[in-house]
């Protein structure tokens, strides 16, 4: 059986990038939907044996839809909220925390810099159409940005990636702050990233 995480931050942390409002109820309402979902789908089941990246793969190979979306939500939300943090003071976005690092090396080699990583993931998320995610990986040294829609993720199709970061597009995640602005909602995020998290994801 699953539980809740709890936010790895205060939820007037994230503020004015996410309200308290936001955090509320897509951590405390929309998350926990998802856990307490995928919970009651599982039970007494083969699946409730399997950690969340073998049930998702596993309700895949099956076409089990409703275990997929709400195994894939608990997933992904997981590692959307843990990869958000506080503002990042004046000038840290250019250097730290990517100074020095792996991440830093690959975001060069494969999007020349920094400026043009950001793009390319604003990009990405504001043409991701409908609800879904927008995925970094990173798999034989070199960072890929991939989109998914609905509960999707790279832990169904590409197992051997190693992911680094998710960007929740679904409306839920930023209309109460943004209305439909995607796009600001995104640059925003970026922001907000707890670069050093994403950075020790990197193998
Ligand atoms: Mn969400």
């Amino acid at each position: 059986m699953f539980e809740l995480p709890p936010l790895p931050y205060e939820k007037t942390a994230l503020a004015p990038f996410l309200s308290e409002e936001t955090l509320t109820f897509h951590h405390d309402k929309h998350f926990n939907a998802y856990v307490t979902t995928l919970n009651s789908l599982i039970k007494d089941t083969p699946y409730a044996e399997l950690s969340l990246e073998e049930i998702i793969r596993k309700a895949a190979a099956e076409d089990n839809k409703p275990i997929f979306n709400n195994a894939g939500q608990v997933f992904n939300h997981d590692f959307y909220f843990k990869c958000l943090g506080p503002a990042h003071k004046e000038g840290e976005g250019d250097a730290c925390p990517l100074d020095g690092c792996a991440l830093k090396k690959m975001v060069g080699e494969t999007f020349g810099g920094r400026e043009k990583f950001w793009e390319s993931l604003v990009k990405a998320a504001t043409g991701n159409f409908g609800s879904g995610w927008t995925w970094l990986v990173q798999e034989n040294g070199k960072l890929e940005i991939l989109n998914y829609s609905n509960a999707d993720s790279p832990v169904r199709d590409r197992p051997s990636a190693t992911p680094l970061l998710c960007i929740d597009v679904w409306e839920h995640a930023y209309y109460i702050d943004y209305r439909n602005d995607r796009k600001k909602y995104v640059e925003q995020m970026l922001q907000h990233v707890n670069w050093v998290q994403v950075a020790s994801r990197v193998s």
